[in-house]
């Protein structure tokens, strides 16, 4: 039989027999056990049995291996007469434990002898995203998987619960919030994770005593319920709460007068304001290099990587530690999607350097609102931050569906792959997808453009659609995990029609091919109607202000029917070109930060995408949207929060984006509207005409159009 232990030890050597888990057990040896690892022996073992009690002789690690010096690292040896465990602390216990559990099959162990240590002292996940925090039963779930997976560490922080940022950081929670993160805290101890409890208060702190109090007396708060590991977040704001000097200020006090007063909590985090290298200043002794300096050594520094969304490799370790003379605490933004709202991050976790091991202090994974369906890059991070050299990202991402949905793992397989890119993003960050049937399809339109079919190729594209049809019943019907199923239900019934009309699409194709003109018409029809279909769950579903909607096979698969659809319509209708195609309605901007940022089209208007992050306009750099000359501007929505908008900032439109006028716009705290816009505008535009950078929140940049 094959083992296989999730994630990989570091050291194992198999031998010939077996050894019975169906006896009782006799524990010797100087460690105590705690309940959650006695919990998993009694598991394991037959205690009602009544043959010969095998000894587990469970003691204490002495090794001078440093290796072997760190929390979770453990020893276990089988042999055919006792289990042997040797480790570092009660958490090596739990995980020595959990490899026997995943050893076990058929009543029976392997012969076996592993060495096994993490190579990450820090791993798990940040729950830092904006949108929907997850639910109380959502952390729970997650705290066993963890717990199963040798993952320690979990940091509380989503950006929309109003008691972790503002209003309400100074604030304690209320009883009902409180009393569940009693309970969480409880759960993550049980599961061996160190459960980190992170707050936000940039966007509103005064650097006084009062708020350096309100944190004290916040913290304090927590650890009453029990939390023992605590963060402060400097992300994402603007003004007073970004200066470096006064950030450490405020992390050294809170450093001697809590986290060392305390003794039974674990160093202290921090998320700077210039998290990612593309926002930071570049110059000698600004702000990374004086939280190096000033910060107390034991403080942890988050950093995301080169931007915001990034792979994480040698180079930039090698920068970033540098300047804050420590080693980076990773926050890794996947599979986060709260800028790509409409897509689900199921894709592999690559662009992970396994070369890093001594250069970062801990890994975080910050993952999607959908907790369920996270877990798939999430059981990725466990591998690769346990065992580095070890990791292979595609084998794993394999595995990940097996163990998140065993029942329907091919299936759910399938779905992963055609679910794996972002789409268009402001962060220009993108997953391959569909990366097995690409090149077909590839190769199949560039001979059909040239006015060539190829029946074969047509035929290995049907087939690959034709598994996708019945992929979304097999999830439905066989997957116990029903909250996963609720998370994804509406890209369900997406992937089973992309399967239909791609289906439909390829008959259209075949007969087209032979000349058939009736069933051609026919199979455009039902593509037609497939195709509306996909339309309504698109506007009917997953409706949120940011990118609502629901996209699937967005990369590959979708464009391919909607290129043979455009050509069919073309076929039977034709028209005079594609208004959409033509269309020059465009972002515009001047700056290097801004210039991948999608636009959201409609019948009705012409919007920014929403941007989560800060702005910061340099002098003279401006952001706004160009009209195609087919459209009518009517009105101009704006809100770009910030009290100091319009000093010295200004609105301007233009009709032919070569000469700008200023436009008068009521607003307050940055937001506005403008009923009626001038005629033949085709430009509207925010500038900063300020001496130094401007910053603000773009929530909204939209125009309302119609057709002119
Ligand atoms: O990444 C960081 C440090 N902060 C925020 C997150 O809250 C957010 O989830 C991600 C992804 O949009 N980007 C951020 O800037």
């Amino acid at each position: 039989t094959n083992y296989t232990i999730f994630p990989a030890p570091q050291k194992i050597n198999f031998s010939e027999g077996k050894l019975s888990t169906d006896t009782p057990y006799q524990l010797q040896g100087d460690f105590k056990l705690k309940p959650n690892s006695l919990v998993l022996l009694n598991e394991m073992f037959n205690t009602k049995s009544a043959n010969k009690a095998l000894p587990i002789i469970i003691t204490s690690l002495k090794s001078s291996d440093k290796n072997l010096n760190v929390s979770g690292a453990y020893t276990l040896k089988i042999t055919p007469q006792s289990i042997e465990i040797c480790v570092s602390d009660n958490r090596a216990t739990f995980y020595a434990l959990q490899t026997l559990t995943q050893l076990k099959k058929d009543k029976t162990l392997p012969l076996v002898d592993i060495t096994d240590f993490p190579d990450v002292l820090s791993r798990g996940s940040v729950e830092g995203f904006y949108g929907t925090p997850w639910s109380h039963e959502d952390r729970i779930s997650q705290f066993k998987f963890y717990g199963a997976l040798k993952l320690n560490t979990y940091i509380y922080g989503p950006k929309d619960d109003p008691y972790h940022s503002s209003p309400n950081w100074r604030k304690p929670y209320p009883t009902e919030n409180a009393k569940q993160i009693k309970e969480l805290v409880q759960e993550a101890k049980n599961n061996e994770i160190d459960f980190t409890w992170a707050i936000h208060p940039g966007l509103d702190i005064q650097w006084n005593k009062t708020d350096s109090l309100a944190i004290l007396n916040k913290f304090e708060g927590m650890y009453d319920l029990g939390v023992r590991s605590f963060a402060v977040f400097f992300d994402d704001i603007s003004g007073e709460g970004t200066k470096a000097e006064k950030q450490a200020q405020l992390l050294n006090y809170i450093q001697s007068q809590f986290i060392e007063k305390k003794k039974d909590v674990l160093p202290l985090i921090m998320c700077p304001t210039e998290y990612n290298k593309s926002w930071s200043n570049p110059k000698p002794d600004t702000y990374l290099d004086i939280l190096g300096d000033k910060l107390h050594p034991s403080i942890h520094v988050m950093w995301t990587g080169d931007r915001v969304i990034d792979d994480v490799s040698k180079d930039d370790l090698n920068w970033i530690n540098k300047r804050i003379k420590r080693k980076a605490y990773i926050w890794w933004n996947f599979p986060v999607s709260d800028y790509v709202r409409d897509h689900l991050l199921m894709g592999a976790a690559y662009g992970l350097d396994t070369t890093i091991k001594t250069d970062l202090s801990g890994f975080v994974s910050n993952p999607m609102e959908r907790a369920e369906a996270s877990k798939l890059a999430l059981f990725s991070v466990a591998l690769y931050s346990w065992n580095l050299k070890n990791y292979e990202p595609m084998s794993a991402w394999h595995e990940a569906a097996k163990y998140v949905m065993p029942e329907a793992a091919v299936a759910f397989q399938l779905f992963n792959e055609h679910n794996s890119d972002l789409g268009p993003n402001g962060h220009g960050y993108r997953r391959v997808e569909s990366v097995a049937i690409k090149p077909t399809i590839e190769s199949f339109l560039a001979s059909y453009k040239d006015g060539n079919y190829s029946a074969e190729l047509a035929s290995k594209i049907k087939t690959e659609f034709e598994s996708i049809v019945p992929v979304s019943e097999e999830i439905r019907s066989k997957s116990k995990n029903r909250n996963l199923i609720k998370e994804i239900d509406p890209w369900l019934t997406q992937f089973n029609l992309l399967g239909k009309v791609g289906v439909e699409t390829i008959l259209f194709l075949g007969a087209k091919q032979a000349e058939n003109k009736a069933l051609a018409w026919n199979s455009y029809l039902k593509m037609e109607a497939l195709l509306d279909s996909i339309q309504i769950i698109n506007k009917t579903f997953n409706q949120n202000p940011y990118q609502p909607g629901v996209k699937t096979g967005s990369l590959v698969l979708m464009p391919f029917v909607k290129t043979i659809f455009d050509q069919a319509q073309n076929y039977f209708i034709p028209t005079n070109g594609n208004f959409e195609k033509n269309s020059t309605t465009a972002l515009i901007n001047n700056t290097e930060k801004l210039k991948n940022q999608p636009l959201q089209l409609n019948n009705s208007s012409v919007a920014i995408s929403p941007i989560l992050e800060v702005i910061n306009l340099k002098p003279q750099e401006f952001i706004g949207i160009h009209i195609d000359k087919s459209l009518k501007a009517k009105e101009f929505y704006f809100n770009l929060e910030s009290n100091t908008l319009l000093e010295n900032g200004v609105f301007e439109t233009s009709t032919d984006g070569l000469t700008w006028e200023a436009l008068k716009v009521e607003q307050k705290k940055g937001k506005g509207i403008l009923k009626a816009v001038a005629h033949g505008i085709k430009y509207i535009r925010f500038k900063n005409n300020a001496t130094d950078v401007k910053s603000f929140f773009l929530k909204e940049f939209k125009i309302g159009v119609e057709a002119e």
